[in-house]
Formats: structure tokens, sequence, C-alpha cells
């Protein structure tokens, strides 16, 4: 199956596309993919000095996250893996907000509940990432269902990387969007790798695409370091759903060029040539030259964006390690209405083993 390009690795517009995206979706997302990278960056940084316990990076997959939500409606829901905090950027999410997530502090939305990377943002209708690989697809199809029956015109976009198509999941997800035509946009990121799997041990299928056709879905392959090319698929399967039309999946090609997490040393299992033949491809690189030649950015905005973002990023960090931990009661509240007996029990022996250490 071809994949669909609008943009070269040079930033040239190919196969006679001319971009509708309205100048500001294109620089907020910009502004978007840069801050992904730099927080990034900076968690890593920041996991290695101790600081925080783990981090994952979306090094030159920004694009997929950030190009999908800028197509989508801001109302429509995402269902992020763990490599998509560009789209909570997208959506508006701060630095500040991410970096007190990533602490695992007081003010982190999840109460420190979760592992880093592992966000949510109920008001931005992006719900709470979940460690068990693919198990947000059939939640995703089952939250487009609703939205269906209750005659929303609104889809459910879930993301996912190659390695997830392996679980059941994905085919219940995938077979019962497509039953019940679901407004549903199943978004793999195929960044090739599932930690230390290569796609070419993880199926014999020609990548994930052709599993499309099979549960009789609408399917689209693309360049997925091609801002336009990820645009335009995730506004075309939209608009699908929102038609009653059903369920589609999208397949972007595109690499992990860092480290699976910061538990993991990808040098063990792949040339380093590899890594380089993919920085040529850069997505966010690729739009800035785009922007570049349309006459929409250029030095001088860019050396300020990288400023802003980094002053954003350093105070977010200064304030999060004057942060304090969240309450400890807050690890039995929330899921009851009235804490259970049982649980105030194991809560005790918490707190006494606490202030005794
Ligand atoms: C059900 C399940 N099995 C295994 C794991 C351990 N695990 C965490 S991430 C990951 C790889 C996922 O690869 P992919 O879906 O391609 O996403 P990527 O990390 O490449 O973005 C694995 C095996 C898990 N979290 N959940
Ligand atoms: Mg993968």
């Amino acid at each position: 199956m071809e994949t669909l390009q609008y943009m070269n690795e040079n930033g040239e517009l190919a196969n006679g596309y001319a971009p509708e995206v309205a100048e500001e979706v294109m620089i907020d997302a910009y502004k978007a993919m840069r801050l992904a990278r730099h927080v990034d960056e900076r968690m890593i940084t920041l996991q290695r000095q101790g600081t925080i316990t783990f981090a994952l990076s979306s090094l030159g997959e920004e694009c997929c996250s950030v190009g999908a939500a800028a197509a989508l409606d801001p109302g429509d829901w995402i269902y992020p893996q763990y490599r998509e905090n560009g789209a909570l950027f997208y959506r508006g999410f701060s630095a500040e907000d991410y970096v007190h997530h990533m602490f695992g502090d007081a003010k982190d939305l999840g109460k420190g509940r979760q592992m880093p990377n592992h966000f949510g943002c109920r008001e931005l209708n992006v719900v709470t990432v979940s460690s068990p690989i693919g198990t947000k697809i059939p939640h995703a199809a089952g939250c487009a269902y609703a939205m269906k029956l209750q005659n929303e015109a609104l889809a459910a976009l879930v993301f996912f990387g190659e390695g997830a198509t392996s679980e059941g999941d994905f085919h219940a997800g995938m077979n019962f969007a497509a039953v019940l035509e679901a407004p549903a946009i199943f978004f793999c990121r195929n960044n090739q790798y599932a930690i230390s799997t290569k796609e070419s041990s993880q199926y014999h299928s020609e990548g994930v695409a052709p599993k499309g056709a099979g549960y009789g879905i609408e399917t689209y392959r693309v360049d997925g370091n091609d801002f336009f090319a990820v645009y335009e698929s995730v506004a075309k399967a939209r608009k699908h759903c929102v038609e009653g039309k059903g369920p589609v999946l999208i397949e972007a090609m595109t690499y992990r060029r860092g480290a699976h997490s910061t538990s993991d040393d990808p040098t063990r299992y792949r040339p380093k040539e590899e890594v380089e033949e993919w920085e040529k491809k850069d997505p966010v690189i690729r739009l800035r030259r785009y922007m570049e030649n349309a006459g929409l950015w250029d030095g001088g905005k860019e050396k300020s964006l990288l400023q802003e973002i980094e002053n954003e990023v350093t105070k977010a960090i200064e304030i999060a390690k004057k942060t304090e931990k969240p309450p400890l009661i807050s690890l039995v509240e929330d899921v009851y209405e009235e804490i259970p007996a049982t649980l105030m029990e194991q809560y005790e022996d918490v707190r006494q083993h606490h202030t005794s250490s």
C-alpha cells in the first residue's frame, strides 16, 4: 500500500497539493511540536539527574500527535498512548501543568497516581493514558459509539503504536467500531519499534494498513512526518466519521528516534545509521522549511519561540520542584464516595510508617 505524502523532506509541496490549512493552525501546530520536543528533552535530563522517576520522548514523531489534534474538533475525544503530549499541548495544556504531571506532585491532575507520561485532562477531552498497551482502543470505540447514540457530531480518536496492533484489544476495538459504524479514528503511529521488537518480528502483514481492510474499515497510510499528510488524513477521517460512514484506520509511517523510555538503551538493538537516516526526515524542521518558504516564519521568530519555550519550561520546573507531594490520603480517595474501612485500615498503616520513618 502506498504512503500518501503532501510535503517532501525539504518542506516542498508534493503531489499537486495546495494547503488549505489556516496559517494560525499551522503556526500553533509548529509551536506545539517545538514545545513537545523541548519538554521531552528536559524531562529526560531530569530523570537522569534523579529528580523524576521516568520519562518517554516523542522525538521525531511529534507531527503525528500534533497534526492529528489540529485536524480534530476541540470537542472530539482523544485517547493517547504515551507519546502524544503534543496533542495535549495543541489543545492548550500548559507546560506548567505538564511538568506538575511529570513530577507527580500535588498539582498533577492525576495526583501522582500514574507513571510520568500518563497524562490526561478532563476539560480538554483527553482521556488519561493507561499503561497496558492497547486497552484504550476498545474504550475509544465505545466512546465513539456513545457519540453516535447521543447524536453528537463528534469523533473519538485513539493513538497507538504498531506494537499495540498485536494485542487482542486492537482487534476487538476495530471490529466493534466497524460493525456498529462508530465514529472512531484509529491512529496508528508506526514508528517501527515496540521497545526492542522490530516491526518485522511483530507481524507478518505488510504493515498495519491491511488490517483495516480485513475489518472492512476505511484506511489511509500516510507519511507521519509530513504535517499536511497527517492533518488532511485526520480531517478526512473525521468527516467520514461524523457523516455516519463508520470508523477509519490511519497508519502514519514514522520512526522512534529516541530510546523507548529512560529504562531502555536502543544502541543494543539497532544501528546508529538507521537513526541518522531518519534525522533527515525530521517533521519539525520540515514544517519550518515550508513556513519559511511561504513567508510565515523566519530566523527571528524561531529564536524568540525557542527562548520563550525554554523560559516557560525552566519556570515550570522551578515551580514543580517547590510543590508538595499529593497528600497521603489521596491514595485511597476518589474511587468510592466514602472511603471503605478496609482501605482506611491500609491508609493508617502507610501513614504510621511514613511518620515513623
Ligand atoms: C499489555 C502490555 N504488554 C506489554 C507492555 C510493556 N510495553 C510497554 S510499551 C511497549 C511497546 C509498545 O510499542 P508500540 O505500541 O509500538 O508503541 P511505541 O512505544 O513504539 O510508541 C511494551 C511492550 C505493556 N505496557 N502492556
Ligand atoms: Mg512502535
